[in-house]
């Protein structure tokens, strides 16, 4: 087993998932504010501080994927980010895109930037104990998007990104997440995965990207989130498993689903719903963000009091997905 495939298993299997905490400062600082937080460096590392000091986490949970901000924090005890989840048996992963920008010639479409400089960033994360990575890019369903441009663009940058990342020694997990904006069907939904899932295993493979030393994180496939017609828990589970074994190779060791801006729970049950299928060659698992620590968020609020509290509502989503698997 090579040590890129090792690093792989570890984050899907044993019934744990990944926490996504690698919000933009942009996003993690909106996030904030929306709970009445006021937006500062500081406020950022405290409320990080918060989700990885839970109790147990690393019971349900594998890898926590970090912001370079948060990566180069410290903790109150001295440790940085990286250094106290080694300490606690969690797997310290990095977020290296640079984020979303409008793709020329494709108007509403983004293509994830952060190439550049990429293979000396990858060499400094993993002196300072990295093991694996996020790139995620986005695919917009519209009248008539995805462009084929914006599929093969994002796709082959997801490739260059995961090539760069295992030269360095680094898991890629490769993140094309068809978003779940707009009035689409279950249907369009599926259709849209399958092919930009397809797409980026074209690319993988030109790239000589090594299957078994990746983690796929895609989207479930869902109606779009202004569709009269939402499916039931298990047409999601069906639909998603379907498109997924239409576009994965089985040699890659695990697929770890975002959320998307799903109802906690309701991703959580859609993730139940998938283990009861048979037959299936890779581990599926959660790499969720909103999730996992939107119900922290909320009860935290940026009060001490409420410190405890908000660990609690974390730790009931994390074992509550655990359970799932
Ligand atoms: C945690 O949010 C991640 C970073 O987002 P920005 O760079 O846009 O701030 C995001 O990539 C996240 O990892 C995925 O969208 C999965 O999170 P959800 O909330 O969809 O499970």
């Amino acid at each position: 087993m090579s040590v890129l495939n090792k690093i792989a298993r570890t984050l899907v299997s044993n019934r744990r998932g990944i926490l996504a905490a690698d919000e933009s400062i942009g996003t993690m600082s909106t996030r904030l504010e929306k709970v009445g937080v006021e937006a500062t460096a500081e406020n950022r590392r405290l409320y990080r501080e918060l989700i990885v000091t839970t109790p147990q986490l690393a019971e349900s949970i594998s890898g926590i994927i970090l912001a370079d901000e948060t990566f180069h924090q410290k903790l109150s005890n001295g440790r940085t980010f990286p250094e106290y989840l080694h300490d606690i048996g969690i797997l310290a992963g990095i977020k290296v895109d640079t984020g979303a920008k409008a793709l020329a010639g494709a108007p509403g479409e983004k293509i994830t930037e952060g190439l550049d400089g990429l293979r000396e960033r990858v060499e400094e994360y993993a002196r300072l104990g990295a093991t694996f990575a996020k790139w995620r890019a986005v695919i917009t369903i519209g009248d008539s998007l995805p462009s084929k441009r914006a599929v093969h663009a994002n796709a082959h940058a997801l490739a260059r990104y995961a090539g760069l990342c295992q030269e360095g020694g680094l898991v890629p997990i490769v993140e094309p997440e068809v978003l779940m904006d707009g009035s689409h069907s279950l249907a369009k939904c599926q259709e849209v995965t399958t092919s930009v899932i397809r797409t980026v295993f074209d690319q993988l493979e030109l790239m000589q990207v090594q299957l078994d030393g990746i983690v796929l994180k895609p989207n479930m496939v869902v109606a779009g989130s202004e569709s009269a017609e939402q499916p039931s828990v298990e047409d999601v589970a069906n639909a998603t498993v379907e498109a997924l074994r239409a576009s994965v190779p089985p040699s890659v060791p695990g697929i770890a689903f975002l959320s998307g801006g799903q109802r906690p729970e309701v991703a959580t049950e859609n993730l139940a719903a998938m283990q009861n299928i048979d037959s299936l060659p890779w581990e599926l698992t959660y790499s969720f963000g909103r999730a996992l620590v939107g119900p922290a968020l909320e009860t935290w609020r940026g009060e001490t009091g409420n410190a405890t509290a908000a660990q609690e509502a974390l730790s009931e989503r994390a074992v509550a997905n655990a359970s799932a698997r």
